[in-house]
């Protein structure tokens, strides 16, 4: 099959979100038949959802990939085991980790299992900031380019985490 770019979204905000993320980011490159191209940097925000939750750590990353966007998801399913989540019954509720497919080249997918772009993407300061990061010119099949969607964004907070604060946490 042919490579197809892809682009995932990670998020965590329990048991050490960023080492979490980290760890993930490696886990990533383990995926049969696929490449991670670019990764983006990490970013902390306030919990879109329930507001007793600890903050997100999120982050982006380009793939390249010869899986089924249903073969990818399994993969993705299976990282997210191997860090223990649970399943929580609470819409938006607290994660270690959670990975999702945001978009698959252009293509669009409406099914009970799946939606890409992922249904949440053109709200989402969280997923549309680190990927202006790796890809700005990028339009989101059925939704617009990530420029007017960014332009559109009410007011938010996001804090990107540099590289020294990582060094010092770590
Ligand atoms: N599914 C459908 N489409 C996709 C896709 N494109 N990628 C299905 C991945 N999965 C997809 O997922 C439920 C089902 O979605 C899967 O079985 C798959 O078939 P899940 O991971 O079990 O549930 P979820 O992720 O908890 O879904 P939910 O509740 O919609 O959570 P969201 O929308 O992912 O939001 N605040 C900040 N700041 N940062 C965050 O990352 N994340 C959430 C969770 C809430 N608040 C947040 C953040
Ligand atoms: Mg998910």
């Amino acid at each position: 099959m042919q490579e197809v770019n892809a682009y995932i979204g990670l998020g965590s905000n329990l048991q050490d979100p960023q080492s979490q993320i980290t760890n993930a980011l490696n886990e990533l490159q383990e995926i049969p038949n696929t490449h991670v191209l670019v990764s983006s940097s990490l970013y902390v925000s306030e919990p879109m959802g329930p507001a007793n939750q600890p903050d997100f750590i999120n982050a982006v990353v380009k793939i390249s990939t010869s899986l089924s966007p249903e073969e990818l998801l399994i993969a993705l399913q299976n990282i997210e085991q191997l860090h223990q989540r649970a399943r929580s019954t609470e819409r938006w509720g607290p994660r270690t980790l959670d990975l999702d497919i945001l978009l698959y080249g252009d293509v669009q997918i409406n099914t009970r299992k799946l939606q890409v772009p992922h249904s949440g993407i053109a709200e989402r300061v969280f997923v549309l900031i680190p990927l202006q990061e790796i890809e700005a010119d990028l339009i989101i099949p059925g939704k617009g380019t990530l420029r007017e969607l960014i332009e559109q964004l009410p007011n938010f907070q996001l804090k990107k985490i540099e590289i020294t604060d990582v060094e010092s946490q770590s």
